[in-house]
């Protein structure tokens, strides 16, 4: 039974890929800061589950996943998945507290997580390392400044990593999707739902669980098999400023 360990599992995308690698008959390892939304999560799955509350942004606590349980030990997959952007505002006028807590979880939490957990794979000659990085990552939109800036950091440390894995089995892809329908806008601006809700109007935006299958897809490929990088859109979506809108009522 594979071991499968995810960060940001409480929503989105993260709460998708825990449902499908339930399904497909992993055992899960389940991140976030949010212990009762985890254990919601948890209580829908058929399957064993460990849950550990964390700040990824937190590098002692996210140490402390070197040492796991034994029985919980042997990380098979792991899904740096745990990230978020706050604000739109053009860079001037950018928040330090912003820039601060986009950086401190998408960049230095995913090393945090993978420094503490790669060398057990590597020392058991297993394992899949899939990042989520974005669009934002490929293309930056305007105001989007910091926050694409982490996610073009995830494709480089996904590209870094895979050339310091080589010549072992370990696998390394990175998933980067366009707009995808989750909570990711409500926590960028701050709880306001109108302006959320505008993000996907007028268009079909991807689902968390297009993106899980996608992520299943890449890891159940054979050892042989490194998927480096997927970038997916809804198809009403050429790139980070084309989108394609029906007004409403239109
Ligand atoms: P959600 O807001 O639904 O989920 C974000 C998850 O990250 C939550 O489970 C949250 O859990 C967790 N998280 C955030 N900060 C921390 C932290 N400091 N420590 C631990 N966990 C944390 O958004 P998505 O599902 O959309 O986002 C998941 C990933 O997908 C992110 O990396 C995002 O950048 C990326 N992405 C999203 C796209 C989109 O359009 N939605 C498109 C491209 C990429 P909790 O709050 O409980 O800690
Ligand atoms: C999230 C997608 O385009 O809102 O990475 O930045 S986008």
């Amino acid at each position: 039974m594979q071991t499968v360990l995810i960060t940001g599992a409480s929503s989105g995308i993260g709460k998708a890929c825990a449902r499908i690698f339930a399904e497909s008959g992993a055992r899960l390892i389940l991140c976030a800061r949010r212990a009762e939304q985890l254990q919601g999560v948890a209580q829908e799955l058929n399957t064993p589950v460990h849950l550990v509350p964390l700040d990824v942004r937190d590098a002692a606590q996210v140490q402390a996943l070197a040492h796991l349980p034994e029985a919980w030990a042997g990380v098979d997959v792991l899904i740096n998945n745990a990230g978020l952007s706050r604000g739109l505002n053009k860079l001037p006028e950018g928040q330090i507290q912003d820039w601060e807590e986009m950086i401190d979880t998408n960049i230095k939490g995913l090393l945090y997580v993978t420094r503490a957990l790669v060398p057990g794979m590597v020392a058991r000659g297993r394992g899949h390392v899939v990042n989520i990085g974005s669009l934002a990552g490929h293309q930056t939109y305007p105001g989007g400044n910091v926050y694409c800036a982490t996610k073009a950091a995830v494709r480089v440390l996904s590209e870094g990593l895979k050339q310091d894995l080589l010549g072992t089995p370990v696998r390394v892809t990175t998933v980067d999707p366009g707009l995808v329908e989750t909570d990711f806008s409500q926590v960028r601006f701050r709880g306001d739902e109108e302006r959320a809700r505008q993000v996907y109007q007028g268009l079909t935006p991807l689902t968390p669980e297009d993106v899980a299958q996608v992520v299943h897809f890449c890891v159940s490929r054979p050892a042989h098999v490194n998927i480096s990088e997927v970038l997916l859109m809804p198809t009403d979506q050429s790139g980070s400023t084309l989108v394609h809108r029906v007004p409403e009522g239109g």
